[in-house]
């Protein structure tokens, strides 16, 4: 008979990570969602937040870089027809601001959990994600960033897999426009609007909780409401 490595650690260390693996599959099932509404209450959103937006980005040269535990030399990249060739998602969700404004978006994109389940970046093993299946596999954290890199939003990962957490090309029926943060930016309705990153340039998995731009500036890091 084969022991595998856990078997071998002493009681209160193997304990401790069955505990770990059982609370991450709770949270993982019990994934709240947030409140969906009729089409019909969807509205345009103001424009909130320029921070790391490149007007002048050519959206032909665009690529999404995907980066796992393996690092960077190992990054994949997606163009956005990669992007769209994923399964498509339709909500409509309230986009609640800090500031104390929220508008009811209708939004098309694909869930960053199909994403993760194509690249096998968000774990250990770099074998596709399975939140429910085998929790204990994936890495802690997803990290996005503008191209410049000057915006930056740091997710737990129940959050990043949660099934309403979308990659978005499209807003209001029409495709992103520059201002919204085409040609891809993150939805993430159980998150305050600043976690909602627009005109993604890179998503990093990682064990090491990200840097989160209004973190760093007194922001509660989870942001979640
Ligand atoms: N790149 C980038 N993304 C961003 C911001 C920003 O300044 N830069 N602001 C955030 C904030 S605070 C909000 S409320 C939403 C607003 O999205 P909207 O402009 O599409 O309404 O974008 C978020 N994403
Ligand atoms: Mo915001």
């Amino acid at each position: 008979m084969t022991r595998s490595a856990e078997d071998e650690l002493p009681w209160p260390l193997r304990r401790a990570l069955e505990f770990d693996e059982r609370l991450a599959q709770g949270t993982f099932r019990a994934s709240r969602r947030s409140p969906e509404f009729p089409r019909s209450a969807a509205r345009m959103p103001r424009v909130n937040g320029s921070i790391g937006l490149d007007w002048g980005l050519d959206l032909s040269a665009w690529r999404l870089q995907v980066v796992g535990a393996a690092g960077d030399h190992a990054r994949r990249s997606f163009t956005l027809d990669d992007i769209k060739a994923l399964p498509r998602v339709e909500m409509t969700t309230e986009l609640r601001c800090i500031e104390g404004w929220s508008t009811v978006v209708h939004w098309a994109g694909t869930r960053l959990s199909d994403l993760a389940a194509v690249t096998g970046s968000a774990t250990c093993s770099g074998r596709p994600a399975d939140p429910i299946g085998n929790a204990a596999d994936l890495l802690g954290y997803a990290a996005l960033e503008t191209p410049d890199r000057e915006y930056y939003v740091g997710l737990d990962m129940a959050s990043a897999l949660h099934p309403q957490t979308l990659l978005c090309y499209e807003m209001g029926g029409q495709p992103l426009t520059p201002d919204h943060g085409a040609p891809l930016r993150l939805v993430i309705p159980v998150k305050y609007g600043i976690k909602s990153l627009k005109q993604i340039g890179t998503i990093r998995f990682t064990d090491r909780r990200p840097a989160d731009y209004w973190a760093e500036r007194g922001y509660d890091w989870y942001a979640g409401h």
